[in-house]
């Protein structure tokens, strides 16, 4: 039990550093961004490009996913040595934006191949092993296009040459631009082959329905490599605008996209794109109107998927009402239970893997014990910050009331936390702002209440 919670409270950490599987992609961070002093690593990277253009090169940032600087670092070929992946301007007022790629040999940065990129500016870029029968990984590249559209290049640098894999040729240029455009896009191993394939989703464009496609690689005998369209699917058209786009396993060793959605600003849906193991298509198989099938992930509570216990299994997290609010609703006293998608039954899982009670206006969330459900219910006072934990009672109706009080999480302002110290609170955990803390109100032994166990079971978020 102590091993699974300190498994869940690693997860929570990783989430916090941002290390986990799923990416939350934020809106634009431009103003967050400020060029840092270049090392000399990146000046003489900067240097080689001036070489090469005869001029400054002004950097572009990526906006959105892991690499948001305009030079990444990147062993793209695999041979050892990291290359340079870098993005930039070559005038102030170009629209176009130039990709380069540089490799260091005897101590001296020299660009080794650069292409015109297909947009105004750099929404993501990745890097990922797409052509198996090849070592070292290709770059892909969301390009922002005008406003809203999205455009996605994916490049091979092979013995030292940069060059973009096209889509088919032989399909129509409608097909191509379908296929290569984008609202969200995730790199996954879908098929479970070894080889990642690009799961495009594209929100409602020009009014008809959402759809995603999955553009897998293939290679001819001659060695060309080009992207088709492998598979794909409708998703939800009730969905405005998506909050997060992830890859990850609904079990052992089966792949699938996860995807967050709002369908109006308080409301979020999780909808899963994966493969029939039957028929081998791409399915959503949470949202099957064909066959009358809807599993409900509506949510009031925005918070993502997210694989919340680090065992490779992404949860959606599900809203329940606590003891004592079944006649009443409150989005922060609510439970959210971490459930996976059983492919087996196909339907959401029975048992959540780990239930959480998430305080969003705090910042912190609390790890209920399995055990502790149904035994224990939450007060909020929103105006003294403090979470009251109680038994639960039940009155002469067999309704849930709340019986005594257990302990207490309340938040203190670090900077005048003096009540801390005669008060009798222990602290959880502290940032530079606050004092996160418990009281310890009623010892009951069924429950195992501990300052040992709140500490394990707390979590700044
Ligand atoms: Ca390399
Ligand atoms: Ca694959
Ligand atoms: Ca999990």
């Amino acid at each position: 039990m102590l091993i699974k919670k300190i498994s869940v409270l690693l997860a929570v950490f990783l989430l916090l550093c941002g290390l986990s599987g799923c990416s939350v992609q934020l809106p634009g961070t431009d103003s967050l961004l400020r060029p840092p002093n270049p090392s000399s690593e990146e000046q003489s990277i900067q240097q080689a490009i001036f070489d090469k253009l005869g001029k400054q090169p002004l950097l572009c940032y990526p906006k959105r996913g892991e690499h948001r600087a305009a030079i990444t670092m990147h062993d793209i070929d695999a041979d050892g040595i990291d290359e340079a992946v870098v993005f930039f301007r070559e005038v102030a007022d170009s629209p176009n934006i130039t990709l380069a790629v540089l490799s260091k040999a005897n101590g001296r940065w020299s660009v080794a191949g650069t292409v015109i990129g297909e947009g105004n500016d750099v929404d993501r870029v990745d890097f990922c092993r797409i052509n198996a029968s090849q070592a070292g990984n290709q770059i892909v590249v969301g390009w922002n296009v005008g406003t809203g559209n999205k455009i996605l290049s994916i490049y091979d640098f092979l013995s030292g040459v940069l060059s973009p894999i096209n889509i088919d040729d032989s399909l129509t240029e409608k097909d191509r631009v379908s296929l290569s455009n984008y609202t969200e896009y995730s790199l996954v191993d879908i098929e479970g082959d070894g080889n990642a394939e690009i799961c495009t989703v594209i929100l409602n464009p020009a009014e008809i329905q959402a759809y995603c496609s999955i553009l897998k690689l293939y290679t001819e005998e001659t060695g060309t490599s080009f992207f088709q369209k492998s598979g794909g699917c409708e998703l939800n058209s009730g969905v405005t605008r998506y909050a997060q786009i992830c890859s990850g396993y609904i079990s052992v060793g089966r792949s699938a996209v996860f995807l967050d959605g709002y369908l109006s600003s308080d409301v979020m849906i999780t909808e899963i794109i994966t493969l029939d193991k039957n028929t081998g298509n791409v399915y959503t198989p949470l949202n099957q109107p064909a066959n009358g099938v809807y599993v409900s992930t509506e949510r009031s509570s925005l918070i993502l998927c997210r694989d919340i216990n680090s065992d490779d299994i992404v949860e959606i997290p599900f809203s329940e009402t606590l003891p004592g609010y079944e006649d009443t609703s409150s989005r922060v006293t609510s439970l959210t239970a971490w459930h996976v998608f059983d492919s087996t039954a196909g339907e959401i899982s029975k048992e959540a893997s780990v239930s959480t009670i998430l305080n969003e206006p705090d910042g912190y969330m609390f790890i209920l014990p399995n055990e502790w459900r149904g035994k224990v219910t939450v007060k909020y006072d929103q105006k003294t910050k403090i979470m009251y934990f109680h038994e639960v009672s039940a009155n002469s109706d067999g309704k849930n009331v709340f019986g005594d009080e257990l302990f207490r999480i309340a938040v203190f302002d670090s900077k005048n936390s003096t009540l801390l110290s005669s008060s009798g609170y222990m602290i959880l955990s502290e940032n530079r702002n606050f004092v996160y803390t418990a009281f310890i109100t009623k010892k009951n032994p069924s429950l195992d209440i501990t300052p040992s166990r709140l500490k394990l079971c707390f979590a700044e978020m």
